[in-house]
Parts: C-alpha cells; structure tokens; sequence
C-alpha cells in the first residue's frame, strides 16, 4: 500500500513537471533504467572518441586538427559528466567502466562503422552530432535533474561539433570534384546509420512506453528520427548532395519526408556485436585502460597523501 501511494506520489510529480533528485523517493526500476541509459550513453561518448581519434594524426591542417582535438576532448568531457550523473543514482563509475570492458553493456550502434577518408570528420559531425542533439535536446526536458542538466552543457557543445562537421562537408561538396566524391561516399556510408542510432522503430523499443511515462523521454524514437530527417535533408540539397535513399520524397499533405525501408536486420546485427568495428572498439578501450592505469595509481596515490597531510 506504501509503495502504491508512493508511485502515485511520484508520478503526479513528474506529469507536473517537477524534477526527480537523487535524495528522492524513486521506484527501482526508474533507477535502473536511468542507469541503463545514462551508462550507455556516457559509453557511446567514450567510444564514440575512437572513429575520430583515428583521422587526428592525418587532419589536412593545423587548424582541422585543432578543432577536431577540441572535439574529441568534449566528448570525454561528456562521457565525464554521464558517469558522474549515473554516479547519482548508486553505481560506481569503475563498475560501469567494467560492464563497459566486459562486453555487458551497450554503447551506441553508430561508433562500430569504420572512418575511412577525411570526409567522415565531416560526416560525423554534421549526422551523427545533427542526431544525438535531435534526441538530446529532448532529454534535456527529462525528469531526472542530474541527467538533464548533464545534457543542456552537453548540447551547447554538440552545437558546435555540429557547425564544425557541415562545415567540412560544406568545404568539400564546393571543392574539387574529388573532394566532392569524396563528400557524397560519406553521406552514402553514415546517413543509414546516422538514421538507425535513434533506436528501433517505436513498435521494436521495448523501453520507450515506460521512460514515456516516467518523462525520461518525451518522443518515441521514430518521431525524432522524422525530425532529423525532416531538418537534414534540406542542409543535404543545400551542399548539392544526393541522400542515399531512392524513395525519399516530400510529402506535402504531412509536411515530412517520407523514407525508404531501413535495414533492421544490420541495426540488430551492430548491436549484438557484429559491426564492421566491434571488435577493435572494445581492444582499443581495452588497451586504453590498461595504458591508462599508471595515470589513475598516481591521481589515487596524490589525492590519498593530500588527505593525509591534512587531516
Ligand atoms: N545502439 O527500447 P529501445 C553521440 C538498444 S551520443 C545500441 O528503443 P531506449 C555523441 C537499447 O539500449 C549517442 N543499442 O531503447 C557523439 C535497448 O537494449 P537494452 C548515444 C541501442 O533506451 C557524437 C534495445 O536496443 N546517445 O552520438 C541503440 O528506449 C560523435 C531496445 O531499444 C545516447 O545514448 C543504439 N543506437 O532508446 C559522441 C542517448 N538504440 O538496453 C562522439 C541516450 C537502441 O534494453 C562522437 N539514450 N539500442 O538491452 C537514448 O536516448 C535511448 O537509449 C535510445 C534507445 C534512443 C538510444
């Protein structure tokens, strides 16, 4: 009976719009699935480094390398800011890393494609930052205060990672026509992607109707993909490039394009493990802890002899 009018007492808070804290009252299964999803999340900006990290070395600049390190560097700030988030909810970030090492837990479908030219720094930025803002400037609106103040920083950063990509693509698609070759392949290679990182279909999302409910999300995951598309394809015909996707039309009744059948299977396939990428994600992450662990022994060692000189 408690529990029951505790539920009711937490739902009317948040359909009045009223944020959850980490001090308040919470059914388990609101704080698992944060977790589930907060730590995905932060995965996916930690792993999401590694397609990027891979074109630093050989960026055509001084100045594309420095934005794009600027980049890369937001996006560990991000997953930073994530796993302090999840941290709220009871789990430890060395727990999360660990299900993250394991192979236990997910990380965005999207960062398992390979990053073949210099025109994927482009085509990152402008797909794959034009998607996580679409979804993330909705969970901004989210009831749990940590996570949606988390994602209000995070998509004023996603902004600029955003401009930086269409700028890229911008330069290409009015350059030489190798470089506008080049401009067309990455759209080819990340626009079905780009589309299948928002999540399943609405009628294949086991998770959404309850994070509905509980506001975690507010749309489904076919409306913000109608909404990337919608605000995508007329940057698309603005660089003069095709979308991959033969029925692609307008429909004007609706006032939403309307696409072609996505490739389910593929998305499924990527999420169980076998990606083009999968595997090298996980040993680079892998080799990156291990080379990392010196870093965290001295960081540890610092802050327990500060404590003990203070106390
Ligand atoms: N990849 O029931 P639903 C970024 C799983 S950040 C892998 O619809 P839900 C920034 C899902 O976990 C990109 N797995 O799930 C950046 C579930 O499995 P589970 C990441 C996926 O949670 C840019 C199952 O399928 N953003 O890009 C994916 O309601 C450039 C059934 O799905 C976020 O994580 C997928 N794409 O909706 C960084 C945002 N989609 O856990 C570097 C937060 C679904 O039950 C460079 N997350 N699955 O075993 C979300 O908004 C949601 O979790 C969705 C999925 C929309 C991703």
């Amino acid at each position: 009976m408690e529990d029951e009018a505790l539920l009711k007492k937490f739902q009317e808070k948040i359909d009045s719009g009223i944020k959850i804290e980490p001090k308040d009252w919470m059914p388990e299964a609101y704080r698992k699935q944060l977790i589930r999803m907060i730590s995905q999340h932060a995965h996916s900006e930690i792993v999401g480094m590694l397609p990027e990290g891979n074109w630093v070395t050989r960026a055509p600049s001084l100045k594309r390398k420095a934005v794009l390190l600027a980049k890369i560097q937001d996006e560990a700030g991000h997953g930073l800011y994530l796993y302090s988030a999840a941290e709220t909810l009871g789990i430890d970030r060395t727990e999360m890393l660990q299900q993250l090492l394991s192979g236990k837990a997910k990380y965005s479908s999207i960062f398992n494609y390979p990053s073949l030219t210099w025109a994927d720094m482009g085509a990152i930025g402008w797909l794959v930052d034009g998607a996580a803002i679409m979804n993330q400037t909705m969970l901004a609106k989210g009831s749990y205060g940590p996570y949606s103040r988390a994602m209000v920083r995070i998509c004023k950063e996603e902004s600029f990672h955003n401009r930086q990509g269409y700028e890229i693509m911008h330069t290409l698609a009015n350059g030489t026509p190798e470089q506008r070759a080049m401009a067309q392949d990455a759209l080819n290679r990340w626009w079905w992607s780009a589309i299948m990182m928002l999540g399943p279909s609405d009628s294949q999302s086991p998770n959404s109707e309850q994070l509905m409910k509980w506001k975690i999300k507010l749309e489904s995951n076919d409306q913000i993909r109608q909404r990337f598309i919608d605000r995508t394809v007329p940057q698309a015909e603005f660089l003069g490039l095709q979308i991959p996707d033969k029925d692609l039309k307008f429909n004007e009744k609706t006032g939403h394009y309307e696409h072609g059948e996505i490739n389910w299977k593929e998305f499924f396939d990527v999420i169980a493990g076998n990606g083009p990428c999968n595997k090298k994600r996980m040993i680079d992450r892998i080799n990156a802890d291990k080379n990392g662990a010196w870093v965290r022994a001295a960081a540890n060692a610092y802050a327990a002899k500060k404590a003990m000189a203070t106390a």
